[in-house]
């Protein structure tokens, strides 16, 4: 469907993610005269090696929106994957379009990752026409709200931003007060699933013709990316999209709060809200998402911890996570803070191993390119950080197994809440635990080979292994930092042998476990 108008002025730029009508690059488009340019492209796909749900979402979900601009009277330029002169880049497209057509100029949306911004820069500054690039304005909270916010803070912390969200969004507001008189009712969010309680059914999306055809594409030109396609079930267009927004409003976001944290054995998606897909893609918009859920609380049928809890995480954490990304990028892609140099099990890639909450988490991984939050945090994050892995193999996992996986959301995450590479700029503290945090939230243990109440030894939970160690082993960094103090204390009380013993026991648990300095092989769990 390569389109061109010989009298076509504006050329402009549609990426994989910018899939809104709002979006401002379309503002003032002429039907007449302009061109909409969209190319799938090898670049976006392997920079990082995409799961292939991921790619076959965004390619599905772009010819999706094409076809709805065409259907308009827009001319779309849109060049498929296997069109053979598919220069497979996002400039490399751009000036084969320029080549093609006469434009007076190129107007494109601000992309979300730091490389492609960069390369969008670097083509603005030395192309033939004008190269405008305009403010991505689907965000709640502009790069200059956010860069006035953090102007005077010494540190960044997510819970006064989200405040000063709420204030000027008005959501859950009572006049100048939060509704229900607290801000945050995280407190209320931690319980464990109660025995004979599951998980409702959840709407999944059958994939359309066009959503199989992107499939097929997928499966023929990206056999060897990591992830299954079969379980595919990720909305693809607006009224997709719509459909598991509506189906969670009405039926799961009443639970969201009490169970946020609670995590079941192939349960994968909890009460949780399945929406960042769309929300990333642009086929939901987070400021309306947050006033329809704060709208069911208002008609008494949803519960003010569940849709505070849910508010929070899009209005507070995914707009403070983009702020921090843009804010400290490409500096923040580089810290290590922990100096970790250890390599990534191959585990994480095959999901063999004994510990019944990472297969879990792993398998879900594969299979649904999902995983719920805790799954992310709690388990694989925790585990990575505990064991000491490069952030470098932490970051490109994270980006390459997730559908909504995207920079300037999964790298705060990832170096930030997830593994203190950061130093704290996301989070004040590390989150490691041991296993009896995953005891308390799952229902794993029972299961799992590794015996939960055991410190140490080969039979022991890993996560109880390596819990002190990574205290011991990062002390000079940790220390120092005042919500950590309890359990340095505890450690401290142990004395100088058996805080030696436990030191030796977690350095063999990582190296059973296969998280080996650079260059030596990985030996076999549990050996
Ligand atoms: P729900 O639990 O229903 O939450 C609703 C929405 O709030 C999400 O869709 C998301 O848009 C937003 N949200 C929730 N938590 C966060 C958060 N911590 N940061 C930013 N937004 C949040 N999210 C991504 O979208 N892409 C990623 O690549 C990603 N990587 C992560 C890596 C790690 C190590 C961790 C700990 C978290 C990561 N997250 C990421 C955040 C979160 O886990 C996902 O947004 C969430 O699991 C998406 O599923 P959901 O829509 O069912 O979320
Ligand atoms: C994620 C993705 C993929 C897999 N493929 C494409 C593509 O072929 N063409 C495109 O325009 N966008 C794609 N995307 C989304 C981009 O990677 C995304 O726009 C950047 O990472 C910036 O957020
Ligand atoms: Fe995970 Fe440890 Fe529990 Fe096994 S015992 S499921 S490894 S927390």
């Amino acid at each position: 469907m390569i389109t061109t108008t010989p009298r076509a002025s504006t050329l402009r730029l549609v990426l994989g993610d910018q899939l809104s009508d709002g979006l401002s690059g379309l503002d003032e488009l002429d039907p007449a005269h302009d061109v909409v340019l969209m190319a799938e492209v090898r670049d976006e796909a392997t920079y990082v090696r995409h799961h292939k749900q991921k790619i076959a979402l965004t390619f599905a979900a772009m010819r999706g929106h094409a076809a709805r601009l065409e259907g308009r009277g827009v001319a779309v330029r849109y060049v498929r994957i296997d069109a053979p002169d598919n220069s497979h880049s996002i400039v490399g497209e751009l000036k084969r379009a320029i080549a093609a057509g006469r434009f007076d100029r190129v107007v494109v949306t601000e992309c979300g990752e730091w490389r492609l911004a960069e390369a969008l820069k670097a083509f603005a500054d030395t192309a033939d026409v004008p190269v405008e690039i305009r403010e991505d304005r689907r965000f709640i909270c502009s790069h200059e709200r956010f860069r006035r916010w953090a102007a005077d803070k010494r540190e960044l912390r997510m819970e006064f931003f989200y405040r000063e969200m709420r204030r000027e969004s008005g959501l859950l507001m009572d006049g100048a007060d939060p509704e229900g008189g607290r801000w945050n009712y995280d407190a209320e969010n931690r319980k464990k699933l109660a025995k004979g309680v599951r998980p409702p059914e959840r709407l999944r999306t059958t994939p359309s013709s066009t959503t199989r055809g992107a499939i097929a594409d997928v499966e023929r030109l990206f056999a060897d990316h990591f992830g299954d396609l079969e379980g595919f079930g990720w909305p693809t267009t607006v009224d997709e999209a719509e459909a598991v927004l509506e189906d969670f409003l009405a039926h799961i976001l009443p639970g969201f709060g009490d169970w946020q944290d609670a995590m079941a054995g192939g349960e994968p998606w909890m009460w949780h809200g399945l929406v960042s897909t769309s929300l990333h893609l642009g086929l939901l918009d987070p400021l309306d998402v947050c006033r329809r859920a704060e709208a069911v609380y208002a008609a008494g049928e949803a519960p003010l911890n569940a849709v505070e809890g849910f508010i929070r995480q899009i209005l507070g954490w995914r707009e403070f996570v983009r702020g921090v990304y843009w804010l400290k990028s490409p500096e923040y892609g580089r810290r290590n803070f922990l100096d970790a140099d250890r390599t990534l099990p191959s585990f994480f890639w095959s999901g063999d191993t004994a510990m019944a909450c990472v297969a879990d988490a792993v398998e879900t991984s594969r299979v649904n390119a999902y995983a719920h939050h805790i799954q992310r945090l709690m388990v694989t994050g925790n585990l990575a950080m505990m064991l000491g892995v490069h952030p470098d193999a932490v970051d490109d996992w994270y980006m390459t197994v997730y559908a909504d996986a995207y920079e300037w959301v999964e790298m705060p995450n990832t170096r930030g809440m997830a593994t203190f590479a950061d130093g704290g700029i996301v989070g004040s503290k590390p989150y490691a635990a041991s296993g009896a945090y995953i005891n308390r939230m799952s229902d794993y243990c029972g299961g799992c080979r590794y015996d939960v109440k055991a410190r140490s030894g080969d039979g022991a939970c890993p996560f109880n292994r390596l819990y002190w160690g990574f205290l011991e082993r990062n002390q000079d960094r940790l220390r120092g930092n005042i919500r950590l103090a309890m359990p340095y204390r505890t450690l401290e009380g142990f004395g100088e042998a058996k805080r030696a013993a436990l030191l030796a026991d977690s350095e063999a648990a990582r190296l059973a476990l296969g998280a080996v300095p650079p260059g030596q092989p990985e030996s076999v769990e549990g050996s």
